[in-house]
């Protein structure tokens, strides 16, 4: 469970956000994926959540209880029955607000995992006074309600589609209200310059003092180096939420299919000794040391009249253009080749490492003069040098070594621009000051700045804003 987090601006959060009697109804969804699993939940929450558990549950054995009569926090056993008929047999848990996840009276009913099961006590409930949830609306009403910060609820959805241990790592980090904590100081010492600036406005007599003028100027610089030591967070955050694109390239038959499987842990691609095996891109999420990397396997770059051929070398160009970062595959065990040194001089500029492969062939190639930086040399069929390759990967992506504390603060795309604008409106506050701009107008930008940074912990937030974030989630969570 994350910390809580200050709820003062909780009743306008309801009433800003949300028109109407949305709040007031109560939701349910299936909360598992839809599949055959062991198990399967569907959630309720809501003002009705224990009546409608009454209508739909029966509770069996001595200890079970109807919901609305059982206290909080406890799991009763029992069947779903709709108009009379048993639909399936459940552990029900009864939540009371204020102690859930949405801080409203909740029910988990967690039933067989089959996809019939599941969708017939969802539908048995929705006969009932609850609808069906939007996507998201479970973390929403958390926010809403005033139990976590609009970066806790992103966290959140982080923590869902996290692909790596250390992606986890920092998803739980911004739960915990690492990113909130720093935001909210930040916020706050601009509320309070703010005050102090708006203070001399006034009294419009009293030229600002000297000294106090400094001040306020030296608590601007802090504040905005501050903002820059968190948008410096940013390739991190990136890289953990969205993975690194590395495409794997280089001519026919040097083991880049090879590499693709060895780098992924299993076989992914084909593997053959006839050049142009792979005619198609191969995209697979892999980890490396942690690190989502999502690798796009390449057909070999050759001149070809075959068509396919020539549509998969055109689409390995497009990865090539499109990667963050490109992992040159040459065959160690042949001389280098013309259209080899053509193809390194085309991608010179861009992040890459040369992997010369085969290592355990006698060795026959000579790379062209200078090219000593960044070539690891390995081998696809022993695994030799392979660790080294993931190693050198990870140093090129993320400076030094990874430390958990490094996780706390990695920003999102969205906290990015936030944050890119809190600094502008610094910039303008600080440069007016500078000039001797009138203090209304220095004012301006420095409120723009504040809202601004409360645009992150959703202090200042539109139903625009709430609606593209919890659009992203799934439905259930
Ligand atoms: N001896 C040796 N053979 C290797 C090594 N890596 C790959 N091979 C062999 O080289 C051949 C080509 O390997 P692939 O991984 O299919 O090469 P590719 O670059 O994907 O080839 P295309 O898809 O045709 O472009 C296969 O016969 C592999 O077994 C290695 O490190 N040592
Ligand atoms: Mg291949």
């Amino acid at each position: 469970m994350p910390a809580e987090v200050d709820s003062s601006s909780f009743e306008s959060r309801r009433a800003g956000a949300q028109a109407g009697t949305w709040l007031e109804e109560t939701i349910a969804a299936i909360s598992t994926p839809l599949g055959e699993g062991g198990l399967a939940v569907i959630r309720l929450s809501g003002a009705k959540a224990l009546a409608v558990a009454d209508v739909v549950f029966k509770p069996r054995g001595r200890l079970s209880q109807q919901p609305s009569a059982a206290p909080t926090h406890t799991i009763h056993y029992g069947r779903i029955l709709r108009k009379g008929q048993i639909i399936d047999e459940v552990m029900l848990a009864v939540l009371r607000a204020p102690h859930t996840f949405t801080r409203e009276d909740m029910v988990e009913i967690t039933c067989h995992g089959g996809i019939v099961a599941a969708k017939m006590v969802l539908d048995t409930v929705l006969e009932q006074e609850a609808r069906l949830a939007e996507p998201g609306e479970f973390t929403k009403r958390a926010f809403l309600n005033g139990r976590i910060d609009l970066a806790q609820a992103e966290a959140v959805a982080d923590l869902i589609h996290a692909r790596t241990e250390l992606a986890l790592i920092a998803a739980n980090q911004q739960l915990e209200g690492k990113l909130s904590q720093r935001i909210n100081q930040l916020r706050d010492d601009l509320l309070e310059i703010l005050a102090h600036v708006e203070a001399h406005i006034d009294f419009p007599d009293e030229d600002i003092a000297p000294d106090s003028l400094e001040q306020i100027m030296t608590r601007l610089n802090e504040a905005a180096e501050f903002t820059d030591q968190l948008l410096r967070t940013a390739h991190e955050g990136r890289l953990l939420r969205r993975g690194l694109r590395a495409a794997i390239i280089g001519r026919p038959n040097v083991g880049k299919s090879s590499l693709l499987n060895q780098l992924l842990g299993h076989e992914r691609a084909i593997v053959s000794p006839l050049p142009g095996t792979t005619r198609d891109t191969i995209e697979e999420s892999g980890s490396i040391r942690g690190l989502p990397v999502v690798f796009i396997g390449t057909a070999g770059l050759r001149d070809s009249e075959d068509m396919i051929e020539r549509e998969g070398v055109r689409r390995s160009q497009q990865s090539i253009a499109e990667a963050e970062l490109i992992l040159h595959v040459l065959d160690g065990s042949e001389p280098l080749t013309a259209a080899d040194e053509k193809h390194l001089s085309e991608t010179s500029s861009r992040k890459r490492l040369i992997v010369r492969n085969k290592s355990d062939l006698p060795p026959r190639l000579t790379l062209p003069g200078g090219l000593n930086a960044g070539v690891i040399e390995v081998s696809c069929l022993t695994g030799q040098g392979i660790e080294s390759l993931k190693d050198a990967i990870k140093n090129l992506v993320w400076a030094g070594e990874i430390r958990t504390d490094m996780l706390e603060v990695t920003i999102s795309s969205r906290h990015q621009d936030v944050l890119k604008r809190v600094q502008a409106s610094l910039q303008a506050t600080l440069n007016g000051l500078r000039a001797g701009a009138t203090l209304e107008l220095v004012a301006i930008d420095l409120r723009i700045a504040t809202n601004a940074a409360g645009e992150i912990v959703g202090k200042t937030s539109t139903e625009d804003l709430l609606d593209s974030i919890f659009s992203q989630f799934c439905i259930g969570k």
